[in-house]
């Protein structure tokens, strides 16, 4: 019989196959190697690094599932989720800022954009030598974002647009916008805009000061009457079901990072108490072992969960509503996992050498964004009941 394995208990690894393993393993390298060394004083000083894309980039680590004819890697979605959960193994930021990259920005040039726009954008996006990002939360639009106030005026053959967005990642150094906007020439329907920095008219200051996800930069897009030409539309979507599809790609590949943060934190938590001694090691304690039992059996049905929907979204079988469930879940798992740690850390769990209270203080972002815990179960409500309480 196969031994149990405290770090696999349900054999993940061997559910991969070799490609996504390789993946894996190289991303695991790439996040221990390059990020694990800088987190630490990013998260304590803010710090912008626009300059980790390119080395993303170059690690394979953007835009996995784009086709390799545009620079992506080809890859799949179960490939997209395990670096997703290696990279958000040493921070929710730096997960951030490359799901924004490789869902929020090249998957809608891909999927919604034309064949110049996949042409123009998609290869440098790929190689990190473009930064992009994706403004749909208005100051007054957030979980609703159907009552958007940004607007795309006709302006010749080309829009106007005009409104702001905020709280939107990677924007203070993004060189690509993908913006959703109310277009006068479709009827005032929802239409997604690709923008470029040094438009006139757009502005994207930062946001400082925030307590969560310190290492990943986050800013607003102020845009004052930006003249754009016809080719700036995505031409192939229409409506709120364009940034949705958009979400479903980037909220699976957060169900997986999540977990890469919970893992961080029960494996430091067990490290602990198998070194700290208090009435003797702490791991011997049955109230330490219980919390760890119970981070490991959460950590063990999560991925399980996300694997599974990955491996539907691979054959193009899912409902967002599967989604949705994995989502909020493993969010909301892993911040009571990153909150247990901290506490069975002691004194040194507010550490920042322990990083356990970074992971912490970072998931309650990742529990509010990409749709709030309580939003996904009113998506999962309206599945239920066939009553939508939004
Ligand atoms: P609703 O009436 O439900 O739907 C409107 C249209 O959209 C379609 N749709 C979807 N399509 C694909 N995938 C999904 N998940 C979809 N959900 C809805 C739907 O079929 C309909 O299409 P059509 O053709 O009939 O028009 O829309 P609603 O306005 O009632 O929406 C309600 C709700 C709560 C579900 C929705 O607004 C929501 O999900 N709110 C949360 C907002 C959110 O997630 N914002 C995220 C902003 S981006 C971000 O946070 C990035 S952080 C990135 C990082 O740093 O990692
Ligand atoms: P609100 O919608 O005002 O919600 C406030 C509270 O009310 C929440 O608890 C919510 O669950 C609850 N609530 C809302 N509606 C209901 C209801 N009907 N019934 C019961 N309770 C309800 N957005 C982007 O577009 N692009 C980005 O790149 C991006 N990056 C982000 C990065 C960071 C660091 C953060 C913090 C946010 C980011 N966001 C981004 C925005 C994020 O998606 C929004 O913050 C999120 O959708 C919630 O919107 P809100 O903050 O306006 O909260």
């Amino acid at each position: 019989m196969t031994p149990f394995d405290w770090q696999d208990p349900f054999g993940l690894d061997a559910q991969l196959s070799e490609d996504e393993r390789m993946i894996r393993d190289a991303a695991h390298a790439f996040a221990q190697a390059e990020l694990q060394p800088r987190v630490i004083d990013a998260f304590a000083n803010e710090v912008d690094a626009p300059e980790l894309f390119p080395l993303m980039g170059r690690a394979g680590l953007l835009g996995a599932t784009v086709p390799e004819e545009y620079g992506g890697a080809g890859a799949n979605y179960v490939s997209y989720g395990l670096i997703a959960r290696e990279i958000e193994r040493v921070d929710s930021g730096y997960r951030s800022m490359a799901s924004v990259q490789s869902s929020l920005v090249m998957y809608p040039i891909h999927a919604y954009g034309s064949e110049e726009q996949r042409r123009k954008y998609l290869p440098g996006l790929a190689s990190g030598e473009l930064i992009g990002c994706f403004g749909l939360t208005e100051p007054d639009a957030g979980s609703d974002p159907g009552s958007m106030r940004t607007y795309a005026k006709k302006d010749g053959d080309g829009y106007s647009i005009s409104g702001s967005k905020t709280w939107i990642s990677n924007a203070p150094f993004a060189d690509v916008f993908v913006v959703w906007a109310k277009s006068e020439a479709h009827g005032g329907g929802i239409r997604g805009f690709v923008l470029e920095k040094g438009m006139a008219g757009l502005s994207a200051p930062k946001i400082d000061n925030k307590l969560s996800l310190r290492a990943s930069t986050t800013g607003m897009i102020v845009m004052d009457e930006v003249k754009v030409g016809a080719d700036a539309l995505l031409p192939d979507v229409q409506g709120l079901k364009g940034p949705f599809g958009c979400l479903n790609r980037a909220r699976y590949g957060i169900s997986w990072g999540a977990m890469g943060a919970a893992e961080f934190c029960f494996h430091a938590a067990r490290q602990y108490g198998l070194d700290r001694n208090q009435f003797g090691p702490l791991a011997s304690k049955q109230l330490y072992q219980l919390k760890l039992a119970d981070m490991m059996s959460e950590i063990a049905l999560g991925l399980q969960a996300s694997l599974r929907v990955g491996r539907l979204m691979d054959e193009h079988d899912f409902a967002p509503e599967m989604i949705s469930i994995v989502k909020r879940n493993n969010v909301g798992k892993a911040l009571d996992i990153a909150r247990k740690s901290r506490d069975m850390h002691g004194g040194n769990g507010i550490s920042g050498e322990y990083q356990v209270i970074r992971h912490m203080v970072n998931l309650e972002t990742v529990n509010t964004y990409e749709g709030t815990h309580d939003v996904h179960a009113l998506i999962l409500g309206r599945a239920i009941t066939g009553i939508a309480a939004f």
